[in-house]
């Protein structure tokens, strides 16, 4: 798939909008995730929306992180940084096992990232906030 054909063309019902015509994503085989971004991460031509198979790090007792492959493309709202307000839209890794961790006092941070002689190799969001992610909007 080119760069050219990652996109088609929609057009609004209502004729009142400022605009006919807008471009979304490409999703020939109709599963809300765009042709594109599945090329991207690798994403078996076969999946459903509803996969969960993150392979990395291997060596577990299952694959996947309880997130689906619809959410890792939908996204989530998430602090940048366990040591700022700042909040970002960030999209997942359907490859790699995402953890979002609630770090009130660093401790995570501290013993497990740091210390650990044998990080748990995880794609790690941590926050101090109570909320750390919350999904974003599929508007
Ligand atoms: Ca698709
Ligand atoms: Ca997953
Ligand atoms: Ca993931």
């Amino acid at each position: 798939m080119s760069a050219d054909d990652a996109e088609v063309q929609g057009r609004f019902e209502r004729s009142d909008a400022k605009a006919d015509f807008i471009a979304v994503p490409r999703d020939d085989d109709n599963i809300h995730v765009a042709d594109h971004w599945e090329l991207d991460h690798n994403v078996p031509i076969d999946a459903a929306a509803t996969e969960d198979d993150d392979p990395i790090p291997t060596g577990q007792r299952r694959d996947g992180d309880g997130l689906t492959l619809y959410e890792d493309y939908r996204g989530f709202i998430a602090h940048t940084s366990a040591s700022t307000d700042a909040l970002k839209w960030i999209q997942t890794d359907p490859m790699k096992k995402d953890l979002f961790v609630y770090d009130e006092n660093g401790l995570y941070e501290r013993y497990v990232m740091k210390q650990a002689s044998n990080p748990p190799g995880f794609e790690t969001h941590t926050s101090t906030r109570r909320r750390c992610a919350s999904k974003a909007s599929t508007r």
